[in-house]
């Protein structure tokens, strides 16, 4: 089964890096616990040394379906929208150095706040020509790399740049890019979406990754999202990717982890049974 956890690989302040710290530590932890996947956090390709994440993953037989950039927003203000033009350069070059550590896992590279924020004033249509031509930018790096980018729609109180799933449809057509399609977050569209399985029904063979954490974040089962209906109508659209856990370490990161699989074994074990039944 393709389950994976966020697993922050650098310090960040990003409260839902659902594990940080010692890296081999809580790589083991995961496989101890039954994940198969771990999908890294990583802020700065360049401070990561991949022969060694790469032999450490392989001892402990995980996949890594996806590298999170998001820390280069939070932790170093890199955007795809800063009004400065050194910053969206960086910013640029900063995804396309993610793209032969994503080759080598073949793992999606997430586009979540690396996008932006606005600040009050900014303009929006300019914000968002800066993001379709960075995108493009990418994605044509992407191609080339054999590698897929995944924007992540993102709710309203974190950005006012692509918060639903159809607002991500249109920058997929504006950025015209095979590589190029989305990461679905079942906390963000919770706030964002009328019928969460309309959306993903919308993005369809689009969706690249997905995350999972309930309605208040905690591991999926704590809040009051319909979670066997949402991954039946997501392995329904075709996704055969991994179903990764990012929530709150609460109440604590090990407890976090085990009730999210032992919730959502059952669920994931009905639907695939249905399927081949
Ligand atoms: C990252 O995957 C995410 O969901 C965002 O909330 C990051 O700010
Ligand atoms: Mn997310």
């Amino acid at each position: 089964m393709k389950l994976s956890m966020v697993v922050t690989a650098q310090q960040t302040q990003f409260a839902a890096a659902t594990f940080s710290g010692d890296l081999h530590h809580n790589l083991s932890v995961l496989k101890q616990m039954g994940y198969t996947g771990a999908e890294l956090a990583i802020r700065d390709p360049k401070q990561i040394d991949l022969p060694s994440l790469s032999a450490l993953v392989s001892e402990l037989g995980l996949a890594v379906p996806a590298i999170g950039t998001g820390q280069a927003w939070n932790d170093e203000g890199l955007s795809f929208t800063a009004s400065d033009p050194s910053i969206r350069q960086a910013a640029i070059e900063r995804i396309k150095s993610h793209l032969p550590l994503a080759a080598h896992f073949d793992a999606v590279v997430i586009i979540g706040l690396i996008r932006g924020v606005l600040k009050p004033g900014d303009s929006h249509e300019q914000a968002m020509e800066w993001l379709r031509s960075a995108l493009k930018d990418c994605s044509q790096a992407a191609e080339d790399a054999g590698v897929r980018l995944a924007l992540e729609p993102i709710n309203r109180y974190e950005t006012s740049l692509i918060n639903t799933v159809a607002q991500g449809m249109d920058l997929i057509d504006a950025v015209g890019s095979q590589n190029f399609g989305l990461l679905l977050d079942t906390f963000h569209m919770n706030i964002e979406e009328p019928i969460i399985e309309d959306s993903l029904r919308l993005c369809n063979e689009r969706i690249f990754h997905f995350h999972v954490a309930d309605s208040n974040r905690w591991s999926p089962g704590s809040g009051h999202l319909d979670f066997p209906s949402i991954l039946r109508t997501l392995i329904d659209t075709g996704y055969s990717g991994f179903i990764s856990g990012e929530f709150l370490p609460l109440p604590d990161v090990h407890t976090a982890g085990e009730k999210n699989l032992a919730y959502l074994k059952p669920i994931l074990e009905d639907i695939y049974g249905n399927l081949s039944g």
